[in-house]
């Protein structure tokens, strides 16, 4: 039962950032860190006075509950230094729970799917990459969202590799 886990960054050198996140991951009690996609480049969603953003997409296993997990995650983004400048502005390191296999959750403070999934290329490219014959809950395919999504504004950065 795979858990999928978005990472994005563009501040403080965004790929630095991104591989020290994967190794942070594989870090946690109870979680095992089954694969990881590429970095990707883009363009920021918000405000366009800002870096371009480093993306990639982590899978997990973990008999954690979702709740903690979103601690631990937010733990480690706490420790990388996050500042939260705006609204959708500048991150040093951003970890969004993506998709808990076919579950939906729906509380204040998660929600899975991540809203973001269908519709922002720098989730699913990479989620497409390391997923691709995976369904959401509502019964859609990954595959048919990636069919439909706007590749412009996105460009592979290489390969991610997990370190301190
Ligand atoms: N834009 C891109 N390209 N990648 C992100 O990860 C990202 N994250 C965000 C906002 C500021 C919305 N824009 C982004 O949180």
């Amino acid at each position: 039962m795979s858990v999928y886990i978005g990472l994005g960054s563009n501040l403080g050198n965004p790929e630095a950032q991104i591989n020290r996140g994967l190794h942070a991951i594989s870090q946690l009690p109870g979680v095992a860190l089954t694969g990881y996609s590429a970095l990707y480049a883009s363009r920021p969603l918000g405000p366009q006075d800002q870096p371009d953003f480093i993306n990639a997409v982590a899978e997990i296993h973990t008999p954690l509950a979702p709740m903690t997990l979103l601690y631990a995650l937010q733990a480690i983004e706490e420790a990388s230094g996050r500042k939260r400048t705006r609204h959708w502005g500048e991150r040093t390191l951003d970890l969004d729970i993506l998709l808990w296999h076919e579950l939906t959750i729906d509380a204040p403070a998660l929600r899975v799917p991540h809203p973001g999934i269908t519709d922002r290329p720098f989730v699913l490219i990479p989620l497409y990459e390391i997923a691709p014959k995976i369904c959401l809950p509502d019964g859609s395919t990954l595959h048919e969202h990636w069919q439909h999504c706007d590749r412009n504004g996105i460009w592979y950065h290489g390969q991610a590799a997990p370190r301190e």
